[in-house]
């Protein structure tokens, strides 16, 4: 940017003669105060602009061509005395030359910022900045590894909703009204219904065995792995939202021997090496009968999940006939088997989302 417009102005004494006559006589004092103003206004502005918008109004306001205060003060010239006019010829042209300086000083200011950017945008053969590549999420990372393992013995992935009703999340799966695992102290009831009932985030991801089996007949091999949600304090092993492993084969003949062989292959495959799998009696509302399960890895048996056989009243409310078709079906959390193979000590680092620790998966 230029001030061209103003590089032609007409100089002091060419506007004494021109415009001269016309002019109210004007003192040399109040002109050079005039000129003083105008120069300390000009510095202040042109000091302070921050971009090329800003400087452009400076321009226009100080130096303009045709209104600018330069040309205001450039017209009282004409009327001084006669005798005055030398001296406030040589302080105009002194102030112009001072404040078209300060311009140019800002122009170069603003150029100089500017300029570097645009170098640094064009130089090609300055090294890129590195991109640093993220990775999927050691969660992420285990869900597809467990979802290949079972794929590989025959078990199809399905998904399920994250928001449940009471018939997925507990009636099908034989957990009455009365039943304590409804406490809402124990769940995330939400606040809208369907209908009278409340939904809720689903506590557990054995909902999908129900809207599987409610439309599809046997024989059936699905696993399912997503998020569930319960009321638990964070710590070392337990986390509010986690993920789950939810297994289920309805086929005929089926037996707790095929559950534990393919929670034995799962293990195996999943940790690698040598892994044993022991069942412990337990209680779930839906198998019978019900075990929790271990594996032993490493020298050291850790708690894996529930399992069991499909009970009789969870066939029936799906409309199987209990008679015919039976099955296992198995849940594990995936925060606590990713832990195992890798080695955390506490699931909460899976979530705080420090690249540090994310980064070594
Ligand atoms: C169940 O949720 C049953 N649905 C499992 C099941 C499926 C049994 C099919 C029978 C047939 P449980 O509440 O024990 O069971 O949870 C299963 C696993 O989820 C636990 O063994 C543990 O590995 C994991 N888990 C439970 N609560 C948390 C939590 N707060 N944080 C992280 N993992 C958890």
């Amino acid at each position: 940017m230029t001030v061209s417009s103003d590089s032609d102005d007409t100089g002091a004494n060419d506007a004494l003669t021109a415009a001269g006559q016309a002019r109210q006589p004007v003192g040399i004092a109040v002109f050079l105060a005039t000129l003083t103003a105008f120069c300390e206004a000009a510095a202040e502005s042109l000091g302070g602009v921050a971009d090329e918008a800003a400087l452009e109004q400076a321009r226009i306001e100080f130096l303009g061509a045709r209104s600018g205060r330069l040309k205001a003060v450039q017209k009282n010239l004409s009327g001084l005395a006669a005798t005055d006019r030398p001296a406030g010829g040589r302080h105009f042209n002194e102030a112009k030359a001072a404040v078209t300086a300060l311009f140019s000083a800002a122009q170069e200011r603003l150029a100089g910022s500017g300029g570097e950017q645009a170098t640094d945008a064009i130089d090609v053969t300055l090294p890129g900045d590195p991109v640093r590549l993220g990775h999927i999420h050691p969660i992420t990372q285990t869900i597809r590894r467990v979802q290949e393992i079972m794929a590989r013995l025959g078990f199809e992935s399905v998904d399920g909703p994250e928001v449940e009703d009471q018939w997925h999340n507990f009636e099908a799966l034989a957990i009455p009204s009365e039943h304590p695992a409804r406490d809402p102290l124990d769940n995330f009831y939400l606040a809208v219904a369907r209908g009278a009932e409340p939904l809720l985030l689903r506590s557990q991801t054995s909902t999908v065995q129900i809207r599987v089996m409610e439309n599809r007949q046997p024989p059936l091999r699905i696993v399912s792995l997503g998020r569930v949600y319960r009321p638990d304090t964070a710590d070392a092993t337990h986390y509010p939202m986690f993920h789950q492993v939810e297994g289920l084969l309805i086929e005929q003949g089926t037996t707790m021997a095929h559950l534990k062989s393919v929670l034995r292959q799962l293990a195996s495959s999943f940790l690698g090496g040598d892994v044993h799998v022991r069942f412990r009696p337990s209680f779930f509302p839906f198998t019978e009968p019900s075990v929790e399960f271990d594996m032993e890895w490493g020298g050291r048996w850790i708690e894996m999940g529930g399992a069991g056989m499909v009970d009789p009243a969870v066939l029936t409310a799906v409309g199987y006939d209990p008679e015919k078709v039976s099955g296992f079906a198995f849940g594990l959390g995936v925060e606590r088997i990713a832990a195992r193979r890798y080695g955390v000590a506490d699931i909460r680092d899976f979530y705080r989302n420090d690249v540090r620790f994310l980064r070594q998966f």
